[in-house]
């Protein structure tokens, strides 16, 4: 498929999506969730993948949700077109390991869909905010419970009350993100994450990411039951064989993603 907001690359055995509206921030229209849907949904199919890379611009990861494709839209509009629910989501069901490369703003949507990926790397110039309450409305992609989760109540609610954003430094400190890098390794350092995670099991790392992504869908017991269920399955896999044999005999690992 030809796309026209995303550029679309193979890095090794990393999959790199970039946001690529610059004229409008990255401001996340209809048409750029569908072709990032698309393009996510090729690299969770494709076995020569091991992680995939989401990233913007150095001035925008993205700066939200399109402000002007949606300012007319009415309530049914919103309501019977489940606006959010139909495109917003795809990352959510992607299998593989999905790390957002964050540099400039990520505002809006653009922290939410940030949010949604399994990891953010922020560059040092990266912004983040929910500034939606400047537009007499709230986060409606989950912003307001990821946000929450993850840099806790009091935090979450200046920055949803008063449309403050938040820098890079203040995002790690508050744990939003999982690292700060300089702009000019924001890239280079998230392929290496990906190259590494593609490097290793594919169903240890597909089952790694359920069992935390469990950590904010249910209760610690439940959660834990999950994980060692997850565990026990991958002594069904030649990749449990042959991690332990290859540690024993002090070599490297042949992982056959099986
Ligand atoms: N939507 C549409 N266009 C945008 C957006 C946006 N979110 N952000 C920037 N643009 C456009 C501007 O209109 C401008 O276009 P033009 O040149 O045609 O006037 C161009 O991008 C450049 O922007 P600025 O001139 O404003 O650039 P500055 O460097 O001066 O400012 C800012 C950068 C601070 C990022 C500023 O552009 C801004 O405040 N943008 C809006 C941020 C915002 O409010 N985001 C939240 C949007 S609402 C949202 O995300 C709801 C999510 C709900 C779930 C998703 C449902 C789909």
């Amino acid at each position: 498929m030809a796309y026209e907001m995303i550029l679309v690359e193979i890095q090794g055995r990393v999959g790199v999506i970039t946001l690529n509206r610059p004229k409008a921030l990255n401001a996340l229209c209809d048409q750029l969730m569908g072709e990032l849907g698309e393009a996510l949904r090729g690299f969770d199919a494709d076995p020569a993948i091991g992680a995939i890379v989401v990233t913007g611009s150095e001035k925008a990861f993205a700066a939200g949700a399109d402000i002007k494709e949606m300012k007319d839209r009415t309530y049914p509009a919103v309501y019977f077109d489940d606006f959010i629910g139909k495109r917003w989501e795809d990352v959510l069901r992607i299998q593989k390991p999905v790390i957002a490369a964050v540099a400039g703003f990520a505002l809006g949507g653009g922290c939410e869909l940030a949010m949604m990926c399994d990891m953010i790397l922020a560059a040092d110039n990266a912004k983040f905010g929910q500034p939606e309450i400047n537009l007499g409305i709230i986060p409606g992609a989950g912003g307001s419970q990821r946000l929450t989760r993850a840099i806790g109540k009091s935090k979450a609610m200046e920055m949803i009350l008063t449309a403050r954003m938040m820098d890079a430094t203040e995002a790690e400190r508050a744990n939003l993100v999982a690292r700060v890098v300089p702009l000019a390794d924001l890239l280079p350092e998230a392929l290496k994450i990906g190259e590494k995670i593609a490097s290793l099991s594919g169903p240890s790392v597909a089952m790694a990411k359920e069992a935390v992504n469990a950590a904010f869908e249910t209760t610690l017991h439940e959660g834990v039951r999950l994980e060692r269920r997850l565990f026990h399955s991958l002594f069904a896999t030649a990749d449990q064989k042959e991690g332990m044999a290859a540690f024993a005999e002090k070599r490297k690992p042949d992982f056959r993603h099986g």
